[in-house]
């Protein structure tokens, strides 16, 4: 099969010729395919083009496009793009220009693709991987947590590196997820792709890759940036989800609730009369929104509406006694003063319990 491998690259003059003479050598030992290389250069300014131009003369099969800085996700749909449409890729191969990722692993990335993978994974963060010694503590914590917020997040932990950039995988998979790419034009790319991989049924296999520092040329990421485009990934693909649903239909009985009290209490009914109304049109409309919006694919029928609806009480009763059961035992083993923290913790462990309990109970499949 006709794989390329593709190198993006961003003032990469020292390291780009050490690269790509290595994998020229680590190719040669892999049975099957036939390899050609593309980088793709944002016309950086220390001319790495140039080093890559003098190597095209020793070598045939490296291809160069350049553009401008548009941020490495753009960089990387351009180069993926090319490779398919101009290099005739069957198979699509990532990997930093800037010796971080080791050549000499690529050939157990297409073993797992020979034997059945759609989308191979290097992974610093499964048995065999390792991150830098070096690194600094903050460092260490910042890509550990970092991952793991992504992984949790994005509620796939059976895929253990989402933020590196050594892949392989078969081109459908970019195909598919194309058009879907384009919004992402920096790092948050590689999480996004990965995601929607795994959503078009991308059957994903981990590698264990060591991630060493580069040893010339500087990154070029820009953490606040990163973070903040990371954070709004993951809100909004959970908003489309059915969990983000759920708490966007928690919210809005919460505030009908509150709504119903404060009204209840101005007509001159005593605040307990008001909650209890208010809990219960929030129950009613926690049931109706999830019902036709969270949970549309598995709406109950008409037959079933009342008994459920029923036990929907039950399991609502249920989040209520976990809350106020925290409240009191937090009160009673610190203190009544540090009654807000519990009453946040029952909160959360209210939801979930409500969750669990709708989507494995009221609506389970
Ligand atoms: N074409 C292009 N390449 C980029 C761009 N940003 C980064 N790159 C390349 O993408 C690869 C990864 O970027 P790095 O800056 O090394 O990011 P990193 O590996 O997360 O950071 P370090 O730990 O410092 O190495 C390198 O080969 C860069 O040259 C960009 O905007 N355009
Ligand atoms: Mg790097």
């Amino acid at each position: 099969m006709n794989a390329v491998i593709i190198l993006p690259t961003y003032n990469e003059r020292p390291n780009i010729g050490v690269i790509l003479e290595k994998l020229h050598s680590v190719v040669k030992q892999i049975p099957g395919h036939r390899f050609t290389f593309l980088v793709v250069d944002d016309t950086s300014p220390d001319d790495t083009a140039s080093v890559v131009r003098g190597l095209q003369k020793k070598y045939t099969d490296i291809s160069i496009i350049t553009g401008k800085k548009e941020g490495l996700g753009k960089a990387l749909l351009r180069g993926l793009t090319y490779a398919i449409e101009r290099l005739k890729a069957d198979i699509l191969i990532q990997i930093d220009a800037d010796l971080s990722h080791d050549p000499s692993v690529l050939p157990r990335f297409l073993e797992a693709l020979d034997t059945g993978a759609d989308f191979v994974v290097g992974s610093r963060y499964i048995p065999g991987g390792s991150i830098p010694d070096n690194w600094g503590l903050h460092r260490k914590i910042y890509s550990v947590v970092g991952n793991a917020i992504v992984r949790f997040g994005l509620g796939f932990s059976s895929v253990h590196d989402w933020t590196g950039g050594y892949r392989a995988l078969r081109k459908t998979f970019f195909d598919s997820a194309k058009d879907e790419l384009r919004e992402y034009s920096g790092y948050v790319f590689q999480i996004a792709f990965l995601h929607k991989a795994i959503k078009h049924g991308a059957k994903i296999v981990e590698v264990p890759i060591h991630f060493t520092d580069r040893r010339f040329g500087h990154s070029k990421i820009a953490p606040s940036e990163y973070i903040r485009n990371v954070i709004v990934y993951i809100v909004k693909e959970r908003l489309k989800s059915s969990f983000g649903k759920f708490l966007v239909v928690g919210t809005v009985g919460f505030i009908l609730n509150t709504l119903v009290l404060e009204i209840f209490v101005l007509l001159g009914f005593h605040p307990t009369i008001g909650s209890a109304v208010g809990a219960e049109c929030a129950i009613i409309s926690n049931f109706f929104l999830n019902n036709h919006w969270t949970f549309q694919h598995r709406r109950i029928g008409k037959n079933q509406v009342v008994s459920k609806f029923i036990q929907f009480n039950g399991t609502s009763l249920g989040a209520l006694f976990i809350q106020s059961g925290i409240v009191a035992a937090g009160t009673f083993t610190m203190g009544v003063a540090a009654y807000r923290q519990f009453y946040i913790f029952g909160i959360v462990l209210g939801l979930l319990w409500n969750y669990f309990m709708y989507s494995r109970v009221i609506w389970k499949e």
